[in-house]
């Protein structure tokens, strides 16, 4: 177990942080490179555990895959071109890579084991499994295919019109990638616009997908193949987003965050951060591979409590717990609400979150779905754990900027998943 020691930032943060590759791209960077015709060479790409894992599953399913410090190439042979692994399909930590993978696997002509880490074996899996089963797919696992281990042997499918009771992009696009095997149309709803990552890489691979975001609704037929291509993949907003959340909060801070990705169904932390009065510029607009980027000043502001709900929540979902700890500082109250998935990531991200924010000082308080803190509560020292969540991790070692005694942070490793080299550049900028 590694612990990380975050003490005040009494002058500030201040410089300028270039954002690690985004995660979401990244998986897909690799599943559809995959399965494409061809040569894709990858830059930007997210070297954390989580994307590590994807890569292992598909070299394991035959797919020649190069790495060296700054491109990976894939040599995708096509759908067809995937061998049957010979041994279970290790994810890791990674929900994305075994909710796509079973998708992707659904569709083949072999058999395959998935299973993960312990917080992945208590993951729901009857959200992608279910419809897929509808499609025709052969699918097994403990509690009747929702718990891991995943067992899928490769069928038939057939398209099918669903809609999904969460909005959820793995759902989405778990579906859709068995939709590309499927006979006939594919038709996936969602209550609300989920991170459209897959709709546009698939694109860019060559596949039409139909998107209708007024409707929630996209769509792709059966049969189209993916053409290899170079992908540039922007910085993460998610991990953009805690030091976002350490400029606003920390007095004297100025920080010049560099290549963050600003697809729409992503910005929803830079719509609350203005909601809450922050001073935020973004600049240098550019797109790579489809996807929006830009720069980002962001400098120290007193900030004012908001309410956060409805169709901003999967816009913004993996960013709660950093605006969690945000809202200690604001002034007022902030109500997070319609967010009871955060009870279905890597911990309870509601009840780890206000638990460990509770021993820091915070006035925080779980509800069911999501959270009310009231702000303008000074923040204490002490021992805290990511509980093996990467997010968690990050967002409560921010409390260490502003708090008179260090915040000790245990299993600190967990930020591999997704930021390694995070605490360094936390403790670089001060
Ligand atoms: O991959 P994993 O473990 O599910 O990662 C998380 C995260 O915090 O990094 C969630 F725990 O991000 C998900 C995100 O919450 C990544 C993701 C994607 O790449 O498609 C979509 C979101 O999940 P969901 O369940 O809403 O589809």
């Amino acid at each position: 177990m590694t612990t990380e020691t975050v003490k005040k930032a009494a002058n500030g943060l201040n410089g300028t942080v270039t954002i690690p590759g985004d995660k979401s791209i990244s998986h897909r960077s690799i599943l559809f490179s995959s399965i494409a015709k061809g040569t894709s060479r990858i830059s930007g790409f997210l070297k954390g555990q989580d994307c590590l894992s994807t890569i292992a599953c598909m070299k394991q399913m035959g797919v020649k895959i190069e790495e060296t410090d700054d491109t990976i190439t894939v040599y995708g042979r096509g759908f067809e071109g995937l061998q049957e692994p010979e041994r279970v399909l290790d994810v890791g930590n990674s929900g994305t890579t075994i909710r796509l993978l079973t998708g992707l696997l659904s569709g083949t002509s072999f058999y395959s084991v998935l299973e993960g880490d312990d917080s992945i074996a208590k993951r729901p899996m009857s959200r992608v499994t279910k419809p897929l089963k509808e499609m025709g797919a052969l699918i097994d696992g403990r509690e009747e295919g929702n718990l891991t281990p995943i067992s899928v042997r490769g069928s038939e499918l057939t398209g099918i019109d669903y809609t999904s009771p969460v909005a959820s992009a793995q759902v989405k696009s778990a579906i859709l990638l068995a939709g590309l095997r499927a006979s006939g149309v594919t038709v996936v709803r969602e209550p609300s616009v989920s991170r459209d990552h897959t709709e546009r890489m698939l694109n860019a691979f060559g596949v039409h997908v139909e998107q209708d975001p007024h409707k929630g609704e996209v769509k792709v037929e059966g049969g189209a193949e993916l053409t290899a291509r170079d992908v540039e993949v922007p910085g993460d907003i998610s991990s953009a987003a805690f030091f976002l959340v350490a400029a606003c909060m920390t007095p004297n801070s100025s920080l010049e965050l560099k290549n963050v990705g600003i697809n729409p169904t992503r910005t929803g932390i830079l719509d609350v951060l203005e909601a809450m009065g922050a001073s935020l510029e973004i600049y240098n607009e550019r797109t790579e591979t489809g996807e929006p980027v830009a720069d980002i000043r962001v400098t120290y502001s007193q900030l004012k409590g908001t309410e956060i709900g409805g169709e901003l929540i999967p816009r913004l979902i993996d960013e709660i717990p950093a605006i969690a700890v945000l809202a200690t500082q604001a002034n007022g109250t902030t109500v997070i609400k319609d967010a009871a998935e955060l009870k279905v990531k890597e911990t309870n991200r509601i009840d780890t979150m206000v638990n460990q924010l509770k021993t820091l000082g915070a006035q925080i308080e779980a509800t069911d779905d999501g959270m009310i803190i009231q702000g303008g509560t000074p923040l204490l020292g002490g021992r805290v754990s990511s509980f093996h969540d990467h997010r968690v991790g990050m967002s409560l070692a921010l409390c260490g900027l502003l708090s008179d005694t260090p915040v000790v942070v245990d299993e600190a490793e967990a930020v591999d998943v997704s930021y390694p080299g995070f605490f360094q550049e936390l403790y670089r900028l001060k």
